[in-house]
């Protein structure tokens, strides 16, 4: 691998957003393209911190520390990767249902999904069933996915799936849930197609859904 771009690599396992943004200049300044600090630098690091946080050798902080340095170098290449016209692995449209305003967790698994590529469409926190339908209209994507941290709201994912399917657009979109009190038996029960329990097998399944 290029020098600078494992050297931007081991910034993002090391959650060094301080020095990431530089290290990308640099590679760009040495005529890197974007397209190659992001598949050959960035991606390997994420793809190594969430191999390493599923294993239990790395903790949320940590990999909070690594997004935020992935998403700084992002920041510089983004709108390189637009002009140049690269394709993103697909689209998410993500949020945290209705009722809840707990997003760490949903901001983990939409940092994570934007490491490995993915166009990411945030829709914050406390979103209703018919804002997730109006956005899954408007913006086509191919993956919805939906976070509640309370027994008490995760109802609302079902309601959600119930109100896409009554304007008929169930079925253009992969839906993927989690959160602690979610499981794939919930899953199955209302009907998404999948679930994970945390942000690295969260792109695990978007990728697997997206190929
Ligand atoms: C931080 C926190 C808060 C913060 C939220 C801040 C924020 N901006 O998010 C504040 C203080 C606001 C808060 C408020 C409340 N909270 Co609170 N909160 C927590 C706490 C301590 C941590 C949650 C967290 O961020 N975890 C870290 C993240 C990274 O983990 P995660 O969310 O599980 O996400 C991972 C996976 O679940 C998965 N995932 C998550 N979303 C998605 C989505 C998709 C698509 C996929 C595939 C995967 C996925 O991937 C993530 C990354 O690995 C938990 C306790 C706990 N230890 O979980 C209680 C907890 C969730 N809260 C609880 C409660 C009761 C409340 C309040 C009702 C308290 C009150 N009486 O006011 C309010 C409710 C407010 C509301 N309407 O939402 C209870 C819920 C109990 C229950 N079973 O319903 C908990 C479990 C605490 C407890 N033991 O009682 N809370």
């Amino acid at each position: 691998m290029n020098k600078i771009l494992s050297e931007l690599s081991t910034l993002i396992i090391e959650g060094n957003f301080n020095d990431a943004p530089a290290k990308t200049e640099a590679a760009l300044l040495e005529g890197l393209r974007a397209e190659s600090i992001l598949n050959e630098g960035l991606m390997p690091g994420m793809d190594y911190v969430g191999v390493e946080f599923k294993s239990g050798n790395m903790y949320i902080p940590e990999v909070l520390q690594s997004t935020k340095a992935m998403q700084s170098s992002m920041d510089i290449i983004r709108p390189l990767l637009a002009e140049t016209g690269v394709e993103p692995a697909g689209k998410i449209i993500i949020g945290t249902v209705k009722g809840d305003l707990h997003d760490i967790g949903k901001n983990l698994v939409g940092m994570m999904c934007e490491g490995s590529g993915f166009e990411i469409i945030d829709l914050g926190k406390n979103i209703e069933p018919d804002a997730f339908v109006a956005a899954v209209e408007e913006h086509k994507p191919n993956i919805l996915g939906m976070s509640a941290l309370l027994t008490t709201t995760i109802g609302s994912m079902e309601l959600a799936i119930n109100a896409l399917e009554e304007a008929g657009i169930r079925s253009t979109v992969k839906i993927m849930i989690g959160g602690a009190p979610v499981t794939q038996e919930f899953a199955d029960k209302i009907g998404a197609d999948g679930y994970a329990s945390n942000a690295a097998s969260a792109v695990d399944l978007a990728k697997r859904f997206s190929s």
